[in-house]
């Protein structure tokens, strides 16, 4: 341990995490604090980082206000019918106040977007969505993060946030290791805004062996962003709202773009249009909301399961139409090439023309986010003109630990946000940051050397217990004393797929399946202690599975907690097969205690502040 350097850096804000909330955070940062020293440590590198590294096709939240296409009354309407009723409204509607100044700096960056050619206006995908040329999204916001920044750290992992010591439940800042160099980092902050992205490889995904890479959501979104909150004591809400999504078979495409642009639509193996078929089945366990427009994204997918579990599938899509007109030819392939190239591959690769061939889709496995059709993470502030006093602690965006900020996925109760939401969450986040500091100017962060040194010995511990550990055997991946990060990653995946609601129990689950899941889950943490990683390339993988370990943990607390099936489509409570509004028309909270690690439950109001 003595040999590894440890490198300090003291700022006034540290945003964790360079994605799309990250660059918001960073770039708004700079625009209140220009005498403030702004630091973003990322674990990849902010050119091509995040869910949005690959590129998108769209952006899937733009009011239009300019032009009175959309108010953000609507959009907190929108999606608090997709989420079945329950989302933080206040930060909805501070968000989508603000979205549309985000999307016009993008454009002003070098964004290309698409012009409708008789309007002029943004070419629109759907009534939220506009179409953009964005292979080159990622690298455009980050130019301007990197441009308001004092110093970018590419290539930090951040393991744990520190803690200040003059003063209870306020962030320090926080601690990582670099990647490539192994070095240690210690970062002191007065605030900390953290945006590290959402999970993916938390539930046993459908791609396996060495298509094992591809999932629909990142698979580098490694659920730092829920597990570095829940260590330092912050409440997580809707945890149990993770998603499930309908995509193209094995390249896990996008379907919004097919769907809403192209027109394409969906039938069963036997060329029948099946959803209309199952709206009384689940009209019996949802009551109205199977009447609300546009149909929620769960109830979609609860057609779409039931269908293939009564023997009709595979489902296809109708593309066969849409792709004889060659604009909406060159639309459908475009839309992979920027965004989701593998799927173009695959296409390719089983010899799908989805001009001849209408191609299969699936429900993926089960996505912990909050950015998209799901609202799961922090329980955090809103803002002072709109929140009620339970949602409403002084400072927007705030966790439940003072000087803790997030944004995008990071944060709960705000569905629907995307990437154009997420880094305007970043901004409304680092803007009450700014504050935060200024109101708290004359305090001094303390942090003892032994709390880093500590957290030093804990990080690197891994690469001890390889070097030991591999002196016992002579060959092969399996020791009597370490377990590697790809053993570990997939037993998680096998307990929350079997016991959590994943693919192979079609998303179905109960209190004895998810009591006996956490004491799987507790066994794991357990065995993650004696984690081995043979380089630093596998301390990260170590570092992001014992992320994941711990937001799967309140996955689990949160699906045993509500007890109804809210969303059918994304998990079923077999035990409690109906919606429940009379008990259930509430968000969910959960602490976990960072000494004993106990975990309590309790429920919170959702107000509704649009009519
Ligand atoms: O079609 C650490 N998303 C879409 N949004 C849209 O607006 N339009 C679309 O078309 C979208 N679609 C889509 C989308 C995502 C993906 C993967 C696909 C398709 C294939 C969603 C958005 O991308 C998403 O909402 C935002 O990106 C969320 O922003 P944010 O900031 O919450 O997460 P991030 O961008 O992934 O960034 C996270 C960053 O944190 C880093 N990180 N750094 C240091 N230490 C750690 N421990 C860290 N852990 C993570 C990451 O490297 C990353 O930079 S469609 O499907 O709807
Ligand atoms: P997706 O490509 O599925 O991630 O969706 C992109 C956008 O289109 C999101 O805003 C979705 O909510 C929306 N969307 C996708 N499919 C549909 C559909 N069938 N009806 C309405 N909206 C949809």
């Amino acid at each position: 341990m003595a040999k590894i350097k440890t490198v300090f850096e003291d700022c006034d804000i540290l945003v964790v995490g360079g994605g799309m909330g990250g660059t918001g955070a960073a770039y708004e940062a700079r625009y209140w604090g220009r005498d403030l020293k702004i630091v973003v440590a990322e674990k990849a590198n902010i050119d091509r980082s995040g869910a949005v590294a690959q590129g998108l096709y769209a952006i899937n939240c733009y009011m239009g206000m300019q032009w009175d296409e959309n108010q953000p009354e609507d959009h907190v309407r929108y999606a608090r019918n997709d989420l079945m009723g329950l989302v933080r409204e206040d930060l909805a509607y501070d968000m989508a106040r603000h979205v549309d100044s985000s999307v016009h700096k993008f454009e002003e960056w070098g964004l290309p977007m698409m012009r409708d050619p008789k309007t002029g206006r943004y070419q629109r995908e759907g009534k939220w969505q506009i179409m953009i040329h964005g292979e080159s999204y990622k690298p455009i916001v980050a130019e301007a993060a990197r441009k308001s920044a004092d110093k970018i750290y590419n290539r930090i992992m951040i393991t744990h946030l520190l803690m200040d010591e003059s003063k209870p439940n306020r962030v320090g800042g926080a601690v990582g290791f670099n990647v490539r160099t192994g070095d240690f980092h210690v970062f002191r902050a007065k605030a900390v805004i953290v945006g590290a992205g959402g999970a993916s490889h938390i539930f046993k995904p459908r791609s396996i062996g060495e298509g094992m890479g591809r999932t629909w959501y990142a698979p580098w979104s490694s659920a730092s962003a829920y597990a570095l909150p829940i260590m330092a004591g912050a409440k997580m809400t809707q945890r149990e709202n993770r998603i499930v999504l309908c995509r193209f078979k094995d390249g896990y495409g996008p379907v919004g773009a097919y769907f809403l642009h192209l027109k394409t639509y969906t039938q069963n193996a036997y060329g029948d249009q099946y959803e209309a078929n199952w709206y009384e089945h689940t009209k019996a366990m949802v009551g109205d909301y199977i009447d609300h427009l546009p149909t929620p994204t769960c109830l979609r997918n609860h057609a779409f399961i039931e269908e293939v579990k009564a023997g009709r599938g595979p489902i296809h899509m109708v593309t066969k139409e849409a792709f004889q007109d060659p604009h909406l030819e060159t639309v459908g392939w475009e839309n992979f090439l920027g965004m989701t190239v593998s799927q173009a591959v695959v296409w390719a690769s089983q010899d799908i023309d989805p001009k001849y061939t209408n191609p299969e889709l699936t429900t993926s496995e089960p996505y912990v986010m909050g950015s998209h059709a799901t609202c799961s993470g922090a329980w955090a502030s809103g803002p002072e003109d709109l929140s009620p006093d339970e949602y409403y602690w002084g400072y927007n965006r705030m966790m439940t630990v003072d000087g803790l900020f997030g944004a995008g996925d990071a944060l709960g109760g705000t569905a629907h946000a995307f990437s154009s939401g997420s880094f305007t969450e970043g901004r409304l986040a680092a803007k009450a940051a700014v504050k935060y500091i200024r109101d708290y100017k004359n305090d001094n962060i303390k942090i003892s050397d032994k709390q880093y040194e500590d957290l030093k010995q804990t990080i690197f511990q891994p690469l001890d217990n390889y070097q030991i550990g591999r002196n016992e055997i002579t060959g092969g991946t399996v020791s009597p004393s370490y377990i590697l990060p790809l053993h570990g990653l997939q037993r998680l995946e096998k307990i929350m797929d079997e016991y959590a609601g994943g693919i192979s129990v079609n998303y179905m689950t109960n209190e004895p399946l998810l009591q006996r899941g956490l004491e799987l889950l507790a066994t794991l943490q357990e065995d993650l202690n004696h984690i081995g990683a043979e380089d630093l390339h596998q301390l990260q993988r170590a570092w992001e599975l014992k992320h994941r370990t711990i937001a799967s943990e309140s996955v689990v607390h949160h699906t045993l907690f509500r007890k109804e099936t809210r969303w059918p489509g994304y998990y079923y409570r077999g035990d409690h097969m109906k919606l429940d509004d009379d008990n259930w028309h509430c968000l969910t909270l959960s602490h976990r205690d960072p000494e004993s690690g106990e975990w309590t439950m309790e429920k919170a109001p959702v107000y509704h502040i649009v009519d």
